[in-house]
C-alpha cells in the first residue's frame, strides 16, 4: 500500500475514533442543563495562564461561565509552578470549597493532596491536563472525571498532515512544551507514531520551548544554526512556540528562508493570531485544542454537587486547520 493511501487510512481512523467521543460531549452537554448553582463556591486551580493565549482564554472561559451560572469562584494561579499549584489546591480544601476543578501544571505529585480532598469530602474535576496517580491510588476515586482534548490524536493528526503533504519525506524539528506536561508528553508520542509508519520522516531536533514565544525563538535559532535548510519541518506543541519558530526563521536574514515556503509549520491549539498566519501563509496546519471548557466544566460540576456521575474521560472536539480552510474559519473563531 502506497504511503498517501496509509496517510488518508489513518487520518479517517483518526477522525472517525474522535466523532464517536464527541458524540459523548455533546450528549452530555445537553444533559446539564438542568442543574442550578445554588450559589455554590467551586475552586479552580489553574497552571498559568501567562504561558500562553490558549491558557488566557480557557480562564477567561472560567470567569465567564462561573457569573452566568452564578457560582462563587475561587481562582488560583499557579504560575507554572507546580509545588505552589499543590499547596493552592491545599487552600482550596481548607477553606472547605463545595468542589475544585484543576488543570494540573504538570501530571505527577498529585496523590497526597488529592487523597486529602477525598477526605474532606469535595469533589475534584480535572479541566484540560491529565495527571498520573501512583497504581495503589488509581481507583480510589480521587477525581470524578477530566474533560479535555485528545492529545493523542492531536500528535497524531499533526503527523498524519505533514506526511501528506511531504509524500513521507521530511526531516522534522519538535518544539515542545515542557517534559512533564501531559499535552507535550502525548502529542510527541502522537506524533511519533505517525512518523514511524514513513522511513523518510525523522525528528532530527527535539527541545522544550515551554509553552512560550521568546524561549521557542531561541530554541528554533539553535535548530537552525546545526541544521539550516535541512530543516523540512517544525512541530511545535503549542501556537505560541510556532510563532517564536516563525520570528527566528524571518530573523535570520543569513539563511532567508521563508516560513511556511521553505521550512513547513505545524502548531496545536488554533488560536486567532494562527488562523491569520495561516492565511498569511506563514504557518501551514493547525490542530485545534479548544479551550472554551468553562462552561461545560462548571455544568458538570453542578451536576456532581446533585449527585450525579460521569464517564471516567469526556474529549472535546478537536479540527484540523490549513491554508485551504483557514479564512473560512476565522470569522467563527471565539478565541
Ligand atoms: C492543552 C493545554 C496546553 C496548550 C498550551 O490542552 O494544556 O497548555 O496547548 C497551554 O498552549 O499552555
Amino acid at each position: 500500500m502506497k504511503a498517501i493511501d496509509l496517510v488518508r487510512r489513518l487520518a479517517i481512523a483518526l477522525l472517525t475514533q474522535t466523532l464517536d467521543r464527541r458524540i459523548g460531549v455533546i450528549a452530555m452537554m445537553f444533559l446539564c442543563a438542568c442543574a442550578h448553582a445554588r450559589n455554590y463556591t467551586i475552586g479552580f486551580a489553574q497552571s498559568d495562564t501567562a504561558e500562553s493565549d490558549w491558557r488566557r482564554a480557557n480562564t477567561e472561559s472560567f470567569r465567564e461561565a462561573a457569573k452566568d451560572l452564578g457560582i462563587t469562584l475561587v481562582f488560583k494561579d499557579a504560575g507554572g509552578k507546580t509545588d505552589v499549584q499543590r499547596r493552592q489546591v491545599g487552600e482550596l480544601i481548607e477553606q472547605k470549597v463545595d468542589a475544585i476543578v484543576l488543570s494540573a501544571n504538570e501530571v505527577h505529585g498529585w496523590d497526597n493532596v488529592l487523597l486529602e480532598a477525598k477526605k474532606a469530602r469535595i469533589p475534584v474535576v480535572l479541566s484540560d491536563r491529565t495527571l498520573t496517580l501512583q497504581p495503589e491510588n488509581q481507583n480510589k476515586g480521587l477525581f470524578v472525571t477530566w474533560i479535555g482534548s485528545d492529545f493523542r490524536y492531536e500528535g497524531r493528526a499533526a503527523g498524519a498532515w505533514l506526511a501528506q503533504e511531504t509524500a513521507g519525506h521530511c526531516n522534522v524539528v519538535e518544539i515542545e512544551g515542557p517534559l512533564d506536561a501531559a499535552p507535550s508528553i502525548e502529542r510527541g508520542k502522537g506524533f511519533r507514531e505517525v512518523l514511524s509508519l514513513f522511513p523518510g520522516m525523522k525528528i532530527i531536533a527535539s527541545k522544550p520551548g515551554m509553552w512560550r514565544a521568546d524561549q521557542a525563538k531561541k530554541v528554533m535559532q539553535g535548530f537552525l544554526h546545526d541544521e539550516g535548510a535541512n530543516i523540512c519541518a517544525v512541530f511545535a506543541h503549542n501556537d505560541n512556540m510556532a510563532f517564536g519558530a516563525i520570528a527566528a526563521i524571518e530573523a535570520d536574514k543569513q539563511l532567508a528562508l521563508k516560513p511556511g515556503k521553505d521550512i513547513l509549520i505545524i502548531s496545536v491549539d488554533g488560536v486567532r493570531h494562527g488562523f491569520e498566519l495561516l492565511i498569511r501563509r506563514k504557518l501551514n496546519a493547525l490542530v485545534e485544542c479548544n479551550p472554551l471548557l468553562g462552561k461545560l466544566v462548571l455544568k458538570v460540576v453542578l451536576e456532581v454537587l446533585h449527585g450525579r456521575s460521569f464517564p471516567a474521560s469526556m474529549y472535546m472536539e478537536d479540527r484540523v486547520y490549513t491554508t485551504h480552510n483557514a479564512a473560512a474559519a476565522l470569522p467563527t473563531r471565539k478565541y
